[in-house]
């Protein structure tokens, strides 16, 4: 069994029928999108760690939620998803694609400064894109930022990295057997050609669930954050991925979710976290990132 046929295999042990599974009662915090204190409140727990995810339901009424699915993704052709992807193929049996993405993430121009400059020209594109498209309504990620801005003390404002500003949204499709092999995401392990600009102490991965799966496509969470070393050490070898993480050697994680349509989700994205495989249905999420860079100082957001 290939390190990927153990993953989809403890996955489906894993895909619980059960609304979400934490190893800690408070590893999984649920709180009305509307209560400002009661998000500033989850947002402090996941920063100190002691929360994993947060969910926050009906962010968006499910109505609005697929009237906008339909039109981020259900148009022009989408880009495969390179990094959370399906494996590599078998040799002559070219598998279609389950994972797609509408929009560039920061992780995904890290090989060349072409690709880079390419990504600084059009930082703007995606949220543009996506405020046309949620109209007459508020973009849902203008809203996130609003509310991030609203309900932190010192503000929040756009990541930037060698004193240029990041973009903020991407779409993401993961289509029937789509899924997100665990990972961490950080940003200071992202910016490999400059440096970030403030350090980020905690990062957060949000989504907002466009359409959740009607079966799998849970998120889990690892409980610790693996530092470099222990990063490397737990990497899959056979992966096509370059940060693809093992999941024989993370262990068991610590929280799954099932997300429903209409949800904002946040969880700790310095953590290795994972999508487990989607087994009916199509999971649209709305993905950015949220960096706490200590008490004083505004919290960022990018992509
Ligand atoms: O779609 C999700 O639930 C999480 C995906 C992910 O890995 C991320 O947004 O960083
Ligand atoms: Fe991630």
């Amino acid at each position: 069994m290939s390190e990927t046929d153990a993953f989809a295999w403890e996955l489906g042990a894993a895909a619980l029928e059960r609304e979400h599974w934490a190893a800690r009662d408070d590893a999984i915090l649920e709180v009305d999108p509307r209560d400002p204190a009661a998000l500033r409140a989850a947002l402090a727990a996941l920063f100190a760690r002691s929360a994993l995810i947060v969910r926050a339901p009906g962010f968006l009424p499910a109505t609005v939620a697929a009237r906008l699915a339909a039109r981020v993704v259900g148009g022009e052709p989408l880009v495969e998803e390179g990094v959370e992807g399906p494996a590599a193929p078998a040799a002559g049996a070219p598998a279609a694609a389950q994972s797609y993405r509408r929009g560039v993430a920061f992780y995904e121009v890290q090989d060349s400064a072409a690709a880079a400059d390419r990504y600084f020209a059009a930082t703007d594109a995606f949220s543009e894109e996506l405020a046309l498209a949620s109209a007459p309504d508020e973009s849902p990620l203008d809203r996130l930022r609003t509310s991030l801005r609203e309900v932190w003390p010192l503000g929040a404002r756009r990541q930037t990295v060698g004193g240029r500003r990041l973009g903020f949204g991407i779409a993401r499709l993961f289509t029937e057997g789509g899924h997100a092999t665990p990972h961490q995401d950080c940003l200071e392990r992202d910016a490999l050609l400059a440096p970030t600009d403030g350090r980020v102490v905690t990062q957060l991965a949000t989504n907002v669930f466009l359409s959740a799966a009607e079966r799998g496509g849970e998120l889990l969470v690892w409980p610790r954050h693996l530092d470099r070393e222990a990063w490397r050490a737990t990497l899959q070898r056979t992966s096509g991925s370059s940060n693809a993480l093992s999941p024989a050697k993370l262990g068991p994680p610590a929280a799954i979710l099932r997300p429903h349509t209409g949800d904002l989700v946040l969880c700790l994205s310095d953590h290795p976290h994972a999508v487990a495989r989607v087994r009916a249905g199509r999971r649209v999420t709305l993905a950015a990132f949220v960096g706490y860079h200590g008490d004083g100082a505004p919290l960022t957001y990018w992509t």
